[in-house]
C-alpha cells in the first residue's frame, strides 16, 4: 500500500527525556534500558493507518544528544510537519528547558507546525511524585494551541496516541 500522505515528524526536548525511548515504543513496540544510540540524527519511519484504507507515513527525527551543534538544526528542523515536544515528569526543570527548544525552533521554521506537548515518564509519578504542577504543561499547551499528553515509554502508556494525535493534526493542516 502506498501512503497517502508523508509527514516529517520531529520529537525534540532536552537530554534524557526519553526521545529515544518514545520513538522505539512506537516504531518498534520495544523498551530497554540498554539500548544508546543516539548519535547524531535518528531517523526512523512508520506508517500510520489514520482511516479506513487511509495510510500516513511519518519520518520521525530524533535531533539525539546534538543540543550543543546549533549549526545542524536547520537542516533537522527544515521541512518539518510537526513535533512532539518531550519533558520529563521526574526532573521539574525539564520543563523550561523544553521551551527554551520550542523558541529555537521557532526561530528557524517560518511556518507554525502543530506541536503536541508530552510529559514522560509518568510510570514515575506513583514513587517521586508530582515535582512539578502539570497544570503548567497543561496552560502552556492551550496558549499554544496544542494539547498535552502524560505519556510512558516504559509502559507504553498513550505513546500511540500521542503520534497519532499529531498525525490527525498534520492531516487537519495539510489537507
Ligand atoms: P533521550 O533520547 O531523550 O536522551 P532516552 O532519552 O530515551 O535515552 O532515555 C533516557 C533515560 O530515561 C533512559 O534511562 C531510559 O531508559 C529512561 N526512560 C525513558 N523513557 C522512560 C519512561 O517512560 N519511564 C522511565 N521510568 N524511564 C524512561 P537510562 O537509565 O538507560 O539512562
Ligand atoms: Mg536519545
Amino acid at each position: 500500500m502506498t501512503a497517502d500522505f508523508t509527514f516529517k515528524c520531529l520529537i525534540i526536548g532536552p537530554s534524557a527525556v526519553g526521545k529515544t525511548s518514545l520513538i522505539r515504543r512506537f516504531v518498534e513496540d520495544q523498551f530497554s534500558t540498554s539500548y544508546k544510540f543516539t548519535i547524531g540524527v535518528d531517523f526512523l519511519a512508520k506508517t500510520v493507518k489514520f482511516e479506513k484504507d487511509k495510510i500516513a507515513k511519518l519520518s520521525i527525527w530524533d535531533v539525539g544528544g546534538q543540543e550543543r551543534f546549533k549549526i545542524l538544526r536547520r537542516s533537522f528542523y527544515e521541512g518539518a510537519h510537526g513535533a512532539l515536544l518531550v519533558f520529563d515528569l521526574s526532573r521539574a526543570n525539564t520543563f523550561p528547558k523544553m521551551k527554551e527548544w520550542l523558541i529555537d525552533m521557532r526561530s528557524i521554521l517560518e511556518e507554525k507546525i502543530p506541536i503536541i506537548i508530552l510529559g514522560n515518564k509518568s510510570d514515575l509519578l506513583p514513587e517521586v511524585g508530582e515535582v512539578i504542577n502539570r497544570d503548567k504543561p497543561k496552560k502552556f499547551a492551550e496558549n499554544e494551541e496544542s494539547i498535552y499528553i502524560e505519556t510512558s515509554a516504559k509502559t507504553g502508556d498513550n505513546v500511540e496516541n500521542a503520534f497519532i494525535e499529531l498525525t490527525r493534526r498534520m492531516l487537519k493542516q495539510n489537507s
